[in-house]
């Protein structure tokens, strides 16, 4: 693990040369520099593959380079030319592979074939798939269903995805957790209350006719590069771009654009976000509210800023709300937001003026124990000016995984509401669970209790992203089954099961050679966009299969015969799994194959976007909210008490660590850093890289700390602390979380900082 920390001045400007620079840095790096390079072009194209990086939409027609830094990383990370292959293993205990860093195992390279895992010699040895799939198999018919976890890590196709949820039921399971449980998980609770549908009402169209963007604790420059391009365009109209996070995030003031050679020969960066303020980590329940309020003041007072019309045609409780939010204690928003009135009231001028508005939010808002009334209140904010279902208005949640959203759209989930299990009861012929499954949080307390007798996960390093590692490290290690559909090694190859299992897939950007030929998967954007991808590059391995194969292949071995599902015939010709999900929600999905194949794909109908509100009052709920005050318990407000964000740097996806360099942020060489306002490190007597330790403060006597951090110096108000994720996870406790949605609160994490 380097260890040479270098602070520096933070990159001015998003994209620009620093972007390319580190772009040609890592291809240099994964040594595959030339091949790499030519499919880039074809990143996000309709007759290209699309991105394994972020769910970001893809415009239609495409930039001619629709693909950025970050994507850019991803595509090399999977092309790399390192490979793992057996001797490799024998090489090596497992024991011994645990002293490498979760970098260096990744950087290991493609696992190239399956592998079982040894206890005698505590090695990883090869395996065939038959031996594979009939032992899995065999194992999981020993246990109860509603004891084996079925995880699914947002990358996997449409197609992948379909099948993982249908072999889970039909063996009689609902523990379909995703990744989405410890990210917009939030969202799809607060969301369909408030109007209707659990995903977001905009699409890239908005961003031309908007008014106003406000973004809330959402890190564009590094985590959805790609809406640079669109925030570039609405900031040259004079659209103001308003930003609350608590971290000074360089990336998101000024950008150049990458694509635009007059803009990067004239170093002519530019500003990118009209006002920038440093709302409290949590405060955004009280800035929202406080906007709300003023919005109200200032039409009682006369000025005809809230759309009445809208409020009376389309929306439900806002007498309601609008009581609760003048109840509302001014010197309370304040404290808790961390911005004073006047500041608010620059935001709310800026929001009003505006014909329309959209609300784009990422994890500041749903990683807190008030994660989804976070999003409720801003629902609220754009009810008050009709902002949804009106062109240039509207609230976008920024998902993650670059196939989340579609995912839980093909019913990996583990609410059995959600999905149409008497469809597939009648499609399938077989009788699904109805009770509730696991989610991630339930899931991990079922490994820490000894409930959850085996994990399979179609992608993700759950030890390292979930929370509560101290007490979930040595669980997972007591778990009977662990099987890994993988394409990289990581932590949880490691920490592994009794028996374990790595069956290595196709990434998508190869080649997927069926039956029927060579065959098309589709994914889902955060703006309901469907897409084919199509494979480029020759397998890294030819023993790989793809993530549908492979799930036929344990099916079959795990259930009996269904004729109405016959698994060779789908993996075969991946149309015929289009078909069964088409036939399983027509209405969102019919013609699936034909409809993705048409230029720019096809967008799934949605009724809000409409002001269609299929919620159960038929109308856009208003939430009226009594306490902002969410995290009461959690010795937050008390003296010594930090507020801890963890947070992504721009070298990283999740858990997969690029390097180093976090350069938006100026931090260089190590990520084992604590960033603190330079105000409390005068006052702790803490001099810059310092070491520290972080000991999370709570009353159920676990100790949870991480030690080796050096102390940096950052633009962020004062009680507050961020640091890495996932280096930062053990100080998670697993019952830190959203009441409503279960997504661990790790934004607010409260710790004391020991020297
Ligand atoms: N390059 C790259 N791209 C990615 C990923 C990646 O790791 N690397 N991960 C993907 C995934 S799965 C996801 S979910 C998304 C995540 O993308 P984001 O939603 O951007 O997630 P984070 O980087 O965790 O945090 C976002 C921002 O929230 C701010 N923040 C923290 N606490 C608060 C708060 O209380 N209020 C406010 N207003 N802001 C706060 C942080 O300072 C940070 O700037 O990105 C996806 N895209
Ligand atoms: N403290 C803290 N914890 C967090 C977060 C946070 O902000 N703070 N963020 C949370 C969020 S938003 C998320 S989404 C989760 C993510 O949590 P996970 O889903 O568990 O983790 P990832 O890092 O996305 O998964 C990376 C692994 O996926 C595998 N992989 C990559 N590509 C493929 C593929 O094409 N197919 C298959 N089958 N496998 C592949 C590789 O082995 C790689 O090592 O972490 C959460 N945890
Ligand atoms: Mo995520």
């Amino acid at each position: 693990m380097p260890n040479d920390l270098r602070l520096r001045k933070p990159d001015a400007a998003s994209g620009g040369w620093g972007s390319l620079e580190s772009v040609a840095g890592i291809l240099g790096r994964e040594g595959n520099a030339a091949s790499t390079a030519l499919l880039l072009p074809k990143q996000n194209k309709h007759e290209g593959f699309q991105c394994v990086s972020c769910a970001w939409a893809k415009p239609n027609p495409p930039h001619l380079m629709e693909f950025c830094e970050n994507g850019a990383k991803a595509t090399a990370w999977d092309l790399t030319s390192n490979r793992v292959a057996a001797d490799f293993f024998a090489a090596h205990t497992v024991r011994e592979l645990e002293a490498l860093s979760d970098y260096e195992l990744e950087q290991a390279g493609r696992l190239t074939a399956p592998m079982r895992w040894d206890a005698a010699t505590d090695r990883y040895v090869p395996a065939g798939w038959a031996e594979a799939f009939a032992a899995i198999g065999t194992a999981l018919r020993a246990f109860d269903p509603r004891e084996v976890v079925f995880y699914a890590s947002g990358r996997a196709s449409n197609e992948a995805a379909f099948m993982w949820q249908l072999m889970a039921r039909m063996y009689g399971s609902n523990n379909l957790p995703d990744s989405s449980n410890m990210c917009h998980e939030s969202t799809s609770v607060a969301l369909p209350a408030a109007i209707g549908v659990p995903v977001g009402t905009t699409t890239l169209d908005d961003f031309e006719h908007t008014g106003c963007i406000l973004i809330i604790g959402q890190n564009t420059a590094v985590n959805s590069p790609r809406m640079l391009h669109q925030l570039d365009d609405a900031a040259a109209r004079g659209v103001p771009i308003i930003i609350l996070n608590p971290l000074r995030e360089h990336g998101m003031e000024r950008f150049t654009n990458p694509q635009n050679p007059v803009q990067m020969l004239a170093t002519g960066s530019h500003r990118l976000a009209a006002q920038f303020h440093q709302v409290l980590p949590g405060g955004d329940l009280a800035a929202l509210a406080g906007l709300c309020r003023l919005l109200l003041d200032w039409d009682a007072a006369g000025e005809r800023v809230v759309d009445h019309d809208f409020i009376a045609a389309h929306t439900h409780g806002f007498p309601d709300f609008a009581r609760a939010m003048r109840a509302l204690d001014w010197a309370e928003i304040e404290r808790r937001a961390g911005l004073s009135r006047a500041v608010l009231e620059r935001v709310a001028r800026a929001y009003v003026r505006a014909g329309s508005a959209m609300g784009i939010y990422g994890m500041g808002l749903t990683q807190h124990r008030a994660g989804v009334e976070n999003i409720r209140m801003l629902v609220n904010l754009l009810l008050m000016r009709g902002n949804i279902g009106k062109p240039g208005g509207g609230i976008c949640p920024v998902r993650g995984h670059s196939n989340v959203q579609g995912q839980r759209a093909v019913w990996i989930t583990e609410k059995p509401e959600l999905a149409p299990l008497d469809r597939f009861s009648e499609l399938f012929g077989f009788e699904p669970p109805r009770e509730k499954g696991m989610d991630v949080v339930e899931a991990a307390g079922g490994v820490i209790q000894g409930r959850v007798k085996a994990v399979l996960q179609l992608g993700g390093n759950l030890v390292r992203s979930l929370p509560e590692r101290g007490l979930l490290e040595p669980a997972w290690r007591r778990l009977p089954l662990t099987v890994m559909i993988t394409t990289k090694l990581n932590r949880s190859h490691l920490v592994h099961g009794q028996a374990a299992w790595l069956l290595p897939c196709l990434s998508r950007i190869e080649l997927d050679r069926q039956a029927s030929g060579v065959q098309v998967v589709s994914v889902e954007d955060s703006t309901m966009g469907i897409h084919p991808s199509h494979g480029q590059r020759e397998p890294a391995s030819p023993d790989l299969r793809s993530e549908p194969a492979i799930i036929a292949g344990i099916a079959k071995a795990l259930l009996p015969p269904n004729p109405r599902v016959d698994w060779d015939a789908w993996v075969g010709d991946y149309r015929l799994v289009r078909g069964a999900i088409a036939a399983s929600r027509p209405d969102w999905y019919a013609d699936y194959d034909s409809r993705m194949r048409r230029q720019g794909g096809f967008v799934r109908h949605n009724p809000a976007r409409q002001r269609q509100w299929q919620t159960p009052t038929g109308r856009a709920n208003f939430l009226a909210l009594e306490s902002l005050d969410a995290d009461a318990d959690m010795h937050l407000g008390t003296a010594g008490t930090l507020r801890l964000m963890t947070v992504r740097s721009n070298d990283q996806f999740n858990t997969t660590i690029y390097g180093f360099n976090d350069r938006f942020r100026g931090i260089d060489g190590s990520r084992d850093v604590v960033m603190l306002n330079q105000g409390d490190m005068d006052r702790l007597g803490l001099r810059t890289g310092q070491v520290v330790a972080l000991e999370t403060v709570a009353d159920d006597g676990v100790p949870r700390v991480v030690e080796g951090l050096q102390v940096v110096p950052f633009d962020l108000p004062p009680g507050c602390a961020a640091g890495y994720y996932p280096e930062l996870n053990p100080l998670l406790p697993l019952w830190h979380h959203a009441t409503e949605s279960h997504v661990p609160a790790a934004k607010s994490i409260p710790v004391r900082l020991r020297a």
